[in-house]
């Protein structure tokens, strides 16, 4: 049977409230919940109670000592009675019961004892919702999780709308995916979820048949759908977008040997991203990540001693592998790293490292307004230098030629401005939109890769650590490794 949301089911009157404090039983007030009873089926078994002399009120309140239920897990019943707290404004403890005690005591004329055998079971679910705040940036999401068969086939539907153009639905099964990231176990049911925030009806119908079937059959269509095969490779190709490899499937360009027999216009990265295209879409190791990091670091060192690498991105939250390497460098007096990145990058060129590069000049002015959070929001204006470096390698993909082709990305950030660099170059992604979102509702803050800004009090917030702009922000300090959403 399709699980609706309480709230959407149109509610049936309820049967009239019986005369308060009536009744043979004082200690016992009854209320029957309706969801799966039916209004009919509630309303006659009111009366069946009423005419035994059990006092069954028609709406839950503080009064209740027993509610009964057909056919509900105690976890449904449980968040039943929560709405219902909340809607009545008033507490009570109920027991929470089967149909078959209220049918035994039906039969017996009077109220049985209650038995284990006619309690409902709840696990624990208010540990959950308690955790489960509305940001991600308010969550701790480990990199290991417990519902990975889950949250792979939402992100599967994220990149389809995405690939669609769909942002909004992209982001609705990104948000229902990363929730599921942040839960404390496996979830066995839907109905454990109860009305989290952010998985929509959408998500909870995939969610439903995984848990039920093992597999969601609109997810597999997706993965053997032409567009979405044709869409993923392209978009796999460095410096192709969606809305380039969408305009190529229009085309009716299938493959990537369809691009070059096709004589299909590429920029100088697009080249480079399909001359290496096995190589970038093989997972780079951490060994490899910090290895660069300390060939990077070297460089450095040659032309502003004092001067640092950070590396950032997935590997700072702990990622085994990611698809590049993301390096920031600063040095402790302001200034002084201006011009280095270019140095450090003919250099390594000079020794052979560089196979492709493109670099981007700082085009980041304090002094103008700070841009509100937008779509492009995740892209900031420090100098930058987007590059594939030759890694000499023994071992794995490459090893008959002895060198594999790494994308990294090399961030330069002033000191007064690493930190929100830092905060913004570890990701992962999502956890840095819902940071950007939380600063804007929440603080009317605007937040960036460079700088924090009040708007309210118009100025800049400045911080020396990442903790400073999560104190900044009111929110409690989140780890690296716990910021994966
Ligand atoms: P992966 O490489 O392991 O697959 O994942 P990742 O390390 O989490 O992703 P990424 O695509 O390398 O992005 C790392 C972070 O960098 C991500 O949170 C977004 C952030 N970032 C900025 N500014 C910019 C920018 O201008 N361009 C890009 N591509 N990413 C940026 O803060
Ligand atoms: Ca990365
Ligand atoms: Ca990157």
């Amino acid at each position: 049977m399709a699980l609706v949301p309480l709230k959407r089911r149109r509610r049936a009157p309820s049967p009239p409230a019986g005369p308060l404090g009536a009744g043979r039983f004082p200690a016992v007030v009854l209320c029957l919940v309706e969801k799966r009873m039916g209004a009919s089926r509630r309303a006659f078994l009111t009366q069946l109670a009423r005419a035994k002399g059990f006092r069954v009120d028609g709406a839950y309140s503080a009064a209740v000592t027993h509610v009964v239920s057909e056919q509900n897990s105690g976890n449904e019943v449980a968040r039943w009675l929560e709405q219902q707290r909340e809607e009545c404004g008033s507490g009570g403890d109920p027991a929470l019961l089967d149909i078959s005690w209220f049918t035994e005591s039906m039969g017996a004329g009077r109220p049985v004892e209650i038995e284990s055998r006619h309690r409902l079971r709840v696990t624990a679910l208010a540990p959950l919702r308690q955790q489960m705040a509305p940001y991600a940036c308010q969550r701790r999401t480990p990199l290991l999780h417990s519902n990975q068969p889950l949250t792979e086939v939402l992100e599967t539907l994220a990149e389809e709308a995405s690939f669609s153009g769909s942002e909004g639905r992209s982001l609705a099964f990104t948000r229902a995916a990363s929730v599921l990231k942040a839960l404390p176990g496996r979830l066995s049911a839907l109905e454990e979820l109860g009305p989290l925030p952010g998985i929509g009806e959408h998500s909870r119908r995939v969610i439903q048949d995984v848990l039920e079937d093992g597999v969601s059959v609109e997810v597999e269509r997706v993965k053997l759908s032409e567009r979405y095969r044709t869409m993923k490779l392209f978009t796999r190709i460095f410096g192709v977008g969606v809305r380039t490899a969408s305009r190529w499937y229009q085309e009716g360009l299938r493959t990537l040997v369809d691009l070059q027999e096709r004589n299909t216009k590429l920029t100088r990265q697009q080249q480079a991203g399909l001359r290496h295209y096995e190589d970038l879409n093989t997972p780079v190791e951490r060994g490899e990540a910090e290895f660069i990091g300390q060939m990077v670091q070297e460089a450095v060192q040659r032309f502003l001693p004092g001067a640092s690498v950070t590396l950032a991105g997935g590997f700072r939250r702990g990622k085994p592998h990611g698809h590049d390497i993301d390096l920031l460098l600063t040095h402790p007096e302001a200034g002084r790293e201006a011009g280095l990145l270019s140095r450090v990058v003919s250099w390594l060129d000079s020794q052979g490292l560089i196979l492709y590069q493109h670099s981007q000049e700082n085009s980041f002015t304090l002094h103008e307004s700070p841009e509100a959070p937008g779509g492009r929001d995740l892209l900031d204006r420090f100098e930058r230098c987007f590059s594939i470096f030759r890694l000499e390698v023994r071992g794995g993909p490459g090893a008959a030629r002895g060198w594999k082709a790494v994308r990294v990305d090399l961030v330069v950030a002033p000191v007064s401005q690493f930190p929100f660099a830092l905060l913004g170059w570890t990701g992962s992604r999502h956890f840095e939109r819902e940071l950007r979102r939380f600063a804007g509702h929440e603080r009317k803050m605007v937040l960036n890769s460079h700088t924090l800004y009040d708007t309210r009090r118009n100025l800049f917030l400045p911080a020396a650590s990442e903790e400073e702009i999560f104190q900044h922000l009111g929110l409690e300090y989140v780890p690296p490794a716990q910021r994966n959403a």
